[in-house]
């Protein structure tokens, strides 16, 4: 029988609503901390038989996956960590909770990786935007700071829920010069601006890019202005659903966050879409912790970094 609410067990439970009201957000750590919830259900979870405990594993990913319908992360993490080929069931749970702690740490290898990798594409003086709240992104401008390059950053706020402000605040105690620009500001200030760096929820088969709403506006008013646009990117960002042609779902937050007086209207009704899709063809780099590689390049992440082939998606 299925867990009902409240027995699936408190770590997955309180990560699951902390990831949903964005307590934990940002791609990259929805997945550690999906990760290390999994860790700590597995070692605990009632179970007596092998077959009992996969199920309920898998019902906890389940539960974790439905939180932030957009973020591929969340489903890859969960795949990596769940994934065992024990029989004994002790065995099993500490292998579980191994992929957990493999994952977080390769995690936060790979942000330290790419903003070495990213940070070699800055040139000294340069002026950096980027837009919502990336670990990854911040990991290129921050090693370029260290790096001694003198580089400015333009960061937006991202309505509606103000990301830039966490992004501002980090680069504000990194003693970084910077900006903090209305998203709508973008176009004015794209002709100062030498690289373009954001981070990525998804990236598709052919290395289009799915991140916060906001950014393919960006990509398109630095394709006009010719400024590179890059993306700092882990591996398991990368998705393999994709490589059928599944469409990304673009997650669709509440109207309370765009106009908290929303009951009030009669005819009006306010949408809220929290990602928004850049074609590759507007990306110049993306950076991962295995290089730097042009989009149409992502078939071969999926295929030989996440282990998929075209018929597992048949
Ligand atoms: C965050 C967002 C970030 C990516 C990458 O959206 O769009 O650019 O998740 O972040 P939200 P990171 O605030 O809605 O989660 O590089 O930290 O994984």
């Amino acid at each position: 029988m299925p867990f009902e609410r409240g027995q699936i067990g408190m770590s997955i439970e309180t990560t699951a609503e902390k990831i949903r009201t964005m307590q934990i957000r940002g791609a990259g750590l929805i997945a550690r901390q999906a990760a290390l919830a999994l860790k700590e259900f597995a070692l605990v979870v009632p179970a007596s038989s092998i077959e009992e405990f996969n199920s309920r594993m898998a019902e906890a990913g389940e539960m974790l996956l439905h939180t932030r319908p957009t973020a591929v992360s969340l489903g890859n993490a969960v795949r990596m960590v769940v994934r065992h080929k024990e029989s004994d069931l002790g065995v099993a749970r500490a292998a579980v909770a191994k992929n957990a702690d493999e994952f977080v740490e390769s995690s936060l290898q790979a942000v330290g990786r790419i903003g070495e990798i990213g940070s070699r594409r800055v040139q000294s003086g340069d002026c950096i935007l980027t837009h919502c709240n990336s670990s990854a992104a911040l990991s290129v401008i921050e090693k370029a700071h260290l790096e001694g390059k003198g580089i400015h950053v333009i960061a937006t706020e991202s309505r509606p829920r103000y990301q830039g402000h966490l992004t501002i605040k980090r680069l504000d105690d990194l003693g970084i010069d910077a900006q903090m620009i209305v998203d709508s500001a973008v176009r004015t200030v794209m002709n100062e601006v030498d690289l373009v760096v954001v981070g990525a929820d998804v990236i598709t088969a052919s290395g289009s890019l799915v991140n916060k709403i906001g950014t393919s506006q960006i990509a398109l008013s630095a394709h006009e202005a010719r400024t590179p646009f890059m993306v700092a990117a882990e591996t398991y960002k990368f998705s393999p659903e994709t490589l059928a042609g599944a469409p990304v779902v673009i997650e669709e937050r509440g109207p309370e966050e765009v106009y908290p007086a929303y009951r009030e209207l009669r005819s009006v009704r306010i949408r809220n879409p929290a990602f928004d899709v850049t074609p590759h063809h507007y990306i110049d780099v993306i950076c991962t912790e295995v290089g730097a590689i042009p989009p149409e390049m992502s078939y071969l992440i999926i295929k030989e970094r996440l282990g998929w082939q075209l018929s597992d998606s048949l």
